[in-house]
């Protein structure tokens, strides 16, 4: 009744950002994202017979308040699912993400408890059934099943049951680097689930961007196939601009951006008009991820690291699916 697993996060270069089922957690958009070597998540799951209520540990730390109820919420789901609704379990979970401040741990951390969880209670679920039970703990953490290039099938079915994530290229297809600029390890103001539903519901830009997608995303797969830099980089920046368009125009209006994520966007226009292939994509928080080819590598972190307010810059690559350890 133990089981181990490592997820790594994984970065949306054709983003999720509004919700159909808030319960269920159901997507507006297809999203598409490379899953990352560098940042990850390694989770342990024992169900023990004693325990009366889960225990669940990040980082060290015995949790308690929403970071709690969200990992509790989703063991009631697998027990619903394993018919096991009595059985409590021991978590242990370590973060190797820096965590609300633009990068996605809950997308390994949920990736990687889905895994170990459904493991330690006795189920074998495909990976497609686990990354349809891990979208429930939270949405882009479905896309962490599986390695590369990943997209989520936001499905068409009122119970989700067409709503995971499939393959689209392994880890090892291509070797684009990204760049993750950190600015500050401040908590960020609006927490990704909540700005995402006040776009959906007051942004009169939001009917757009549902409108972009299939088009960004056909061609985005065609670029990634064609292993086409260029065209890849430029329809993730756009793409990570039309979502971040969307905040502008919420009620009340809201940016994750500070001034140092606009420098670092404006760098990296530089460095295109230069000649060098690099552009920048941005989730719901103020750091700034860079892709570019590894020709460009001293180039770009040079750049990067030399921007005022910029705390550190860290390089990672492609980046494989859930593990059990
Ligand atoms: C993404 N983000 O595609 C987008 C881009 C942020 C910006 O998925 O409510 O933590 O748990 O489903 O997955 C962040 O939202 O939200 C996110 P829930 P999640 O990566």
């Amino acid at each position: 009744m133990k089981a181990a697993a490592k997820a790594h996060t994984n970065i949306a270069l054709i983003k999720y950002w509004g919700k159909r089922d808030d319960a269920l957690i159901l997507p507006m958009n297809n999203s598409l994202s490379l899953t990352l070597d560098g940042f990850y998540t390694t989770t342990a799951v024992e169900f023990q017979n004693s325990l009366s209520a889960d225990r669940f540990y990040l980082n060290g730390r015995l949790t308690e308040g929403t970071a709690y109820s969200r990992v509790t919420a989703f063991l009631d789901r697998i027990r619903d699912v394993a018919g096991q609704p009595d059985r409590f379990a021991e978590i242990h979970s370590t973060n190797h993400v820096p965590t609300a401040a633009g990068f996605a741990s809950s997308a390994s951390g949920f990736a990687a408890l889905a895994a170990a969880a459904t493991k330690a209670i006795g189920l074998a679920p495909n990976e497609q059934e686990l990354s349809m039970l891990t979208r429930q703990g939270s949405g882009s953490a479905c896309r962490s099943i599986y390695g590369g290039f990943v997209e989520w099938e936001k499905g068409t079915e009122a119970d989700g049951s067409d709503s995971y994530a499939v393959p689209v290229a392994p880890a090892d297809h291509w070797n684009i680097k990204v760049a993750a600029v950190i600015l500050s390890s401040d908590e960020k103001k609006v927490l990704s689930r909540e700005g995402m539903k006040r776009t959906v519901d007051t942004s009169v830009y939001y009917p757009a961007w549902v409108a972009s997608i299939p088009d960004d995303l056909a061609a985005i797969k065609d670029g990634i196939m064609a292993k086409d830099f260029e065209k890849v980089g430029a329809i993730a920046e756009a793409n990570c601009l039309r979502m971040h368009a969307t905040t502008l125009a919420a009620r009340p209006p809201f940016s994750y951006w500070q001034s140092t994520t606009i420098s670092i966007m404006q760098a990296v226009q530089d460095l295109r008009a230069g000649g060098v292939p690099a552009f920048f994509t941005i989730d719901a928080g103020p750091n700034v991820k860079v892709l570019y080819t590894p020709e460009y590598e001293e180039t770009v972190r040079n750049t990067l690291r030399h921007i005022s307010g910029v705390h550190d810059v860290t390089v990672t690559g492609p980046g494989s699916g859930v593990s059990y350890i």
